[in-house]
């Protein structure tokens, strides 16, 4: 192991937390450091850059996950796919238009404070040591964590724990976009008979009837706390499962045509391809935690044929 050459921090990487085969740091094509899991023919991969999850591809399927292809690692913008983290506030800032939206932690590189594997899965523990402009003001408020299991689904679980002596109010999102055939072919469904925030609307609240299809732009914030959604493909044939604990919402968008293109990171047609339910807490639903205690969100993966 060298200790000083180019790769003397990806080799200190390896030996304290690789598992052989099953987790390695590696640099990634897209610019920046990744973890590669894997757990009996399943693969994900994970960015250190704010703890962004790029993909999972189940034993003998496609990637779950959709990145763009225009995505690049080591920027000052957040990936534009896999499951960006958002936190401690989701979309805009409440009260300071100029604080960048879904948080602060999407472009600060994680630590990787653990890992492990054995017979049941791989994992992946890693700390958000907050961005220099952040750190003096919450570093003494909260800790926030990443735990990234690999079984036979894929678990992947936000940890805030608050460490002040006041209540600490967040909003957050696991944001998934996940990968399907074409737009026109996909309902998500589980959300009949909930109501939901149409951002696109107002934020009128409105009710959903049945399943979510797509013709146009959606931006809505269900009230849910239903522990299944589906995301049926009619076109791959595939379903995938979205199970979830510690949320109260449930975001689904996709930009459509005018917002790809205003957004500039897409990919030429990119919004066909995927589309995001996103494992949140936000809306109307703002985490309080106690002074010493801990809350955990956690979203659970997997894909079968239909
Ligand atoms: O979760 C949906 C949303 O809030 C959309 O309104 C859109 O802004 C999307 O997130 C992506 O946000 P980003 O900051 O990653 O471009």
């Amino acid at each position: 192991m060298t200790n000083d050459g180019p790769n003397a921090e990806l080799d200190l990487l390896n030996a304290g937390f690789g598992c052989g085969e099953r987790l390695r740091f590696v640099d990634s094509p897209l610019g920046g450091r990744v973890a590669e899991m894997s757990f009996h023919g399943a693969r994900a991969i994970v960015a250190l850059q704010g703890g962004h999850v790029l993909s999972y591809v189940p034993a003998g399927g496609g990637d779950v996950l959709w990145v763009s292809p225009l995505a690049r690692l080591g920027t000052s913008k957040a990936v534009r796919g896999g499951i960006p983290v958002c936190w401690p506030w989701f979309a805009q800032h409440p009260t300071d238009p100029s604080a960048p939206a879904h948080g602060f932690v999407r472009t600060v590189p994680w630590d990787v404070v653990g890992s492990g594997a054995n017979e049941t899965g791989t994992r992946l523990r890693l700390s958000c040591p907050f961005p220099e402009a952040e750190r003096a003001r919450w570093a003494s408020i909260a800790d926030l964590g990443l735990e990234i299991v690999l079984g036979e689904q894929l678990g992947v679980t936000l940890v805030t724990r608050n460490l002040s002596a006041q209540p600490l109010k967040i909003t957050e999102a696991l944001h998934s976009y996940f990968a399907i055939s074409d737009i026109a072919d996909v309902e998500v469904s589980g959300h009949d008979g909930q109501g939901y925030i149409d951002k696109l609307d107002g934020n009128r609240v409105k009710r959903q009837e049945g399943g979510i299809r797509f013709a146009g732009e959606v931006d809505r914030i269900y009230a849910d706390t239903s522990p299944a959604v589906q995301v049926i493909d009619e076109r791959a044939r595939r379903r995938i499962l979205i199970m979830k604990s510690g949320s109260a919402s449930t975001v689904v968008w996709n930009p459509w045509i005018a917002k790809s293109e205003r957004m500039g990171d897409m990919g030429p047609g990119g919004y066909r391809r995927m589309v995001c339910v996103e494992t949140a807490n936000c809306g109307d639903t703002v985490v309080a935690i106690a002074p010493g205690d801990m809350h955990r969100m956690r979203v659970e993966i997997s894909a079968s044929p239909v």
